[in-house]
């Protein structure tokens, strides 16, 4: 309901949502809003669990505006490598929903060890955007606090944060700190061509045996650089997770709604003591894997446009319009916000310094090392040695 409508039943304005079982082209899908906009209220997953998403207005506005915000500041990245002002950049578009849905999903507690593409979870985490921002320049190491904000450091090597995130709720079991509703649950992101990592199997494993409070959240974005899925799978990939021991869910990664739901049931399962599950929210990477990447050399257009018409974004549009959840005003006044926020974020980044090349000495120790102090004296004898060197 729009603030300030007292009296004026929203819902009783909207037709009623439908619940069903998990059928259709593909029955394994956990769907709460298609892409045409309608939203459904309950859907039943393979394994009986039920999944809804009965949120708020201001929350589904809140999400719509997420959605939007991180694809814009992400379209800011690009065309910032694009300039040469950013080395590379991993682009989450496509994926919006799929991040933003889980990111929300995750309590203040809980921890999330992310790749090298979560911006729209590191967005939801509360971390100033400009963050990875200095990674991709190449002017810091991407300078968050993980534990301030429960999100750990970008992960450029495919599959480690998995067992990093293992080891970490195997650490939460140990310490006691799960079992109620404030317990702590841990989610890991890695994508399609991960699973093929020993890494992710072996995290797996451990998981299970130690029935650690995990999540892990595979985006199925189809491909693994150039490498389609059916170069990593013969199975869906949902359906491993059966031969470890614990559940698996297939989930509309393009719906915001049902990755919310489905990550918010797994987390709490997870905090709860019940061990555990693998999401996979099947999705697709609309852009190039990074921007030193030609998608077109291996992908036909007809497949990106199939793709186009499942956006997050349009169908979660459509439904706050159906359903008059928004004024008028509200889509231009969420444009102008994006518009803003990321003319600022490139102000940022541009005035961003480059760091003393003596700085990569840094922060190798937390209590610095003799051998590191040797090389450190020097290399700066070195660049004084340079004509007219101020550095
Ligand atoms: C251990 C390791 N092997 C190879 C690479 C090179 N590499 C970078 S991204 C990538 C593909 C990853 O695909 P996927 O897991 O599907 O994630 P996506 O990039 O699609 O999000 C590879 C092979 C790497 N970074 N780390
Ligand atoms: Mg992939």
């Amino acid at each position: 309901m729009a603030k300030g409508d007292p009296g004026v039943s929203t819902r009783s304005r909207r037709a009623a949502p439908r619940s069903r079982k998990a059928t259709g082209a593909d029955p394994d899908l956990v769907q709460l809003l298609t892409p045409e906009g309608e939203r459904i209220d309950s859907v039943t997953g393979p394994d009986g669990t039920v999944y809804r998403a009965d949120l708020t207005d201001d929350e589904y506005r809140g999400l719509y505006r997420d959605l939007v915000l991180v694809r814009k500041l992400d379209a800011e990245a690009t065309a910032l490598q694009r300039q040469g002002e950013l080395g590379l950049w991993a682009s989450l578009l496509g994926q919006e929903a799929a991040q933003v849905g889980s990111g929300r999903a995750l309590r203040t507690q809980d921890m999330a060890f992310p790749t090298y593409r979560e911006h729209g979870v590191l967005y939801c985490r509360g971390i100033d955007p400009i963050m990875p921002f200095g990674l991709f320049r190449g002017v810091d190491q991407g300078g968050w606090d993980p534990n301030e904000f429960k999100f750990n450091m970008y992960t450029i090597v495919i599959g480690a944060q998995t067992l990093h995130a293992t080891g970490y709720a195997m650490g939460i079991t140990m310490d006691g700190r799960m079992g109620g509703d404030d317990g702590e649950a841990v989610i890991a992101y890695f994508g399609d061509g991960a699973t093929s990592q020993g890494d992710v199997n072996e995290a797996f494993v451990w998981a299970s045996v130690f029935n650690a409070p995990m999540v892990f959240f595979c985006q199925n974005n189809q491909y693994a650089i150039s490498e389609p899925l059916e170069r990593q799978t013969r199975v869906p990939l949902y359906q491993r997770a059966a031969g470890f021991g614990f559940p698996g869910v297939r989930v509309d990664g393009n719906d915001v709604l049902a990755s919310y739901a489905v990550t918010r049931t797994a987390l709490d399962n997870a905090r709860h003591g019940q061990g555990p599950s693998l999401i996979e929210a099947y999705t697709y990477r609309m852009g190039a894997h990074t921007t030193s990447d030609d998608p077109t050399r291996y992908r036909i257009a007809s497949e990106v446009e199939a793709w186009q018409a499942k956006d997050p974004i349009a169908r979660m549009k459509a439904f706050l319009t159906k359903q008059q959840i928004v004024d008028a005003d509200f889509f231009a006044e969420v444009d102008e916000q994006a518009r803003s926020e990321s003319l600022h974020l490139r102000e940022r980044v541009l005035a961003m310094p480059d760091p003393q090349p003596v700085t990569m000495f840094d922060n190798v120790y937390p209590n610095g090392s003799p051998l590191l102090d040797e090389q450190r004296a020097k290399f700066n004898r070195y660049m004084e040695s340079f004509e007219g060197s101020a550095h």
